[in-house]
């Protein structure tokens, strides 16, 4: 793949420069709250922050941090800082619980938004007249228009498949010739999946597709490593991190060298904070990610609480970008999941799973409380279920799983192996847990 940057001038400044570009945003922010936000005026007021306060970047640590609930309790647009008139896009995530989040933006937050994203699409790979279809769900969901835009302004052959339609899917991606494929990475793995199973149909070789632009949930290295030896023929894919709270994709990305995701720090001011006390964390260290988003003007976001953990990287990448790059998200404060006093995260589990032969890497957990502990059940997928029926190779490979599992994690667990397709799949973020223990 070859090396191309989109906006050379912001993403390979050097950092000293950076940060002074960083500092000017910030306040420029900060004055812009004071005057335009409701919400955000408030809070400085309290906290006793002026614009003329910030004299250092580490001076955004006097303004309180900014969560979800925050969102929630606005809902719908308790937190724009434009009259509704002004606003000429709105999203909103999901919501299982409560008044789903809804973001804003006004054209120049979606002029932003779309250059974040082609800057992250052109290091994943793609460029002008690359054809890329995009598999993430179009709506409320800012994945699909996210990248719509930015590919759109690479110059890129946008085919706005959505998801699911698999079968669709495949003969748009033989029939166009398709590059590349934007998808969450259990999509990816799924389409996958569905294409070998009509290779007497369809031989692997009848798709061009080089790349695959993944994001929107996590995926670790030894899956990325099943997904692209599912495409074969040098199937190569990116993580790709964002949130609609900070725009949507765009936020930081992966490039060629595939050594953390390069953040776009002009619009984006990250620090790592310690999820319990909430004390900001030294260069370098792992925590929960809280971001500012330092360009937005309809909905601002100042000091967001992401949950998501990980860590940042300040040195500079091979590829040539100046823009520091975070470790691929370890998990979410809260998709963590305490078992017997244990903290787990779904990504162990399947960095477990993977390079075992003969089972795929689709799993689910299953918790359950049994008297008054808790227990874990790993629900795990064969490839050939006439295994089933071999008893002395099923247990061995059960034990296999067991001990790499239990290595990892330190704690006694139950592997049942399961039919081949038994556990469901998603076309958008992948469900690993299901969690039992306040059912009666
Ligand atoms: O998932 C935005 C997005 C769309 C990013 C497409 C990349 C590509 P939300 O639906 O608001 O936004 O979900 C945000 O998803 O806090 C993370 O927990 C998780 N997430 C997103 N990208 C990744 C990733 C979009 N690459 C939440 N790795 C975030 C791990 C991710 N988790």
């Amino acid at each position: 793949m070859e090396n191309r940057i989109f906006n050379r001038d912001m993403e390979c400044m050097p950092r000293k420069e950076l940060e002074a570009l960083q500092l000017e945003r910030l306040k420029s922010l900060v004055d812009y709250c004071e005057k335009n936000s409701k919400f955000y005026a408030e809070r400085l007021k309290k906290a006793g922050v002026t614009a003329d306060k910030i004299k250092c970047l580490s001076d955004i640590e006097y303004i309180p941090y900014t969560t979800k609930d925050d969102l929630r309790d606005t809902y719908p647009f308790g937190m724009l800082s434009v009259p509704k008139e002004k606003i000429v896009r709105v999203h909103a995530s999901s919501g299982t619980t409560g008044n789903p989040t809804v973001v804003a933006y006004t054209r120049e937050d979606l002029e932003n938004w779309s250059e974040q994203v082609a800057r992250l699409a052109m290091a994943a790979g793609a460029h002008e007249g690359t054809t890329v279809q995009i598999c993430f769900g179009y709506g409320m969901f800012t994945g699909a228009l996210g990248l719509h835009y930015g590919l759109e302004k690479i110059g890129a052959v946008v085919v706005p498949t959505s998801s699911g339609n698999t079968e669709k899917q495949l003969k748009f991606m033989r029939d166009f010739q398709t590059d590349a494929i934007v998808a969450t990475p259990s999509y990816c793995m799924y389409l996958a999946e569905a294409a070998r199973s009509m290779q007497d149909k369809y031989p692997m070789s009848s798709y061009n597709l080089k790349y695959g632009i993944l994001g929107s949930e996590g995926s670790t290295p030894e899956m990325r490593t099943e997904i692209e030896n599912h495409w074969g023929n040098g199937f190569f894919c990116t993580d790709n991190y964002g949130m609609s709270e900070l725009n949507g994709p765009g936020m930081s990305g992966e490039c060629m060298y595939r050594d953390g995701l390069h953040i776009n720090e002009d619009h984006f001011y990250c620090e790592v904070i310690d999820s319990v006390s909430g004390r900001t964390l030294d260069k370098g260290s792992t925590g929960e990610l809280v971001v500012t988003n330092l360009t937005k003007r309809g909905l601002p976001m100042i000091r967001y609480r992401t949950k998501d953990i990980t860590n940042i990287n300040y040195d500079a990448c091979k590829c040539g970008r100046t823009t520091a790059r975070m470790h691929k998200i370890i998990g979410r404060s809260d998709d963590m999941i305490k078992v017997r006093g244990v903290n787990v995260f779904p990504s162990q589990v399947e960095s477990a799973l993977i390079g075992i032969n003969g089972i795929s890497p689709n799993y689910l957990i299953v918790l359950r409380r049994e008297g008054y502990s808790d227990s874990m059940e790993v629900r795990v997928e064969l490839v050939d279920g006439s295994l089933l029926d071999r008893y002395g190779e099923l247990v061995a490979l059960q034990k296999r799983i067991h001990d790499n599992i239990k290595n990892i994690l330190g704690i006694e667990i139950k592997v049942n192996l399961v039919e081949p397709n038994s556990i469901e799949r998603f076309t958008g973020k992948a469900k690993r847990v299901l969690d039992l223990r306040n059912e009666k």
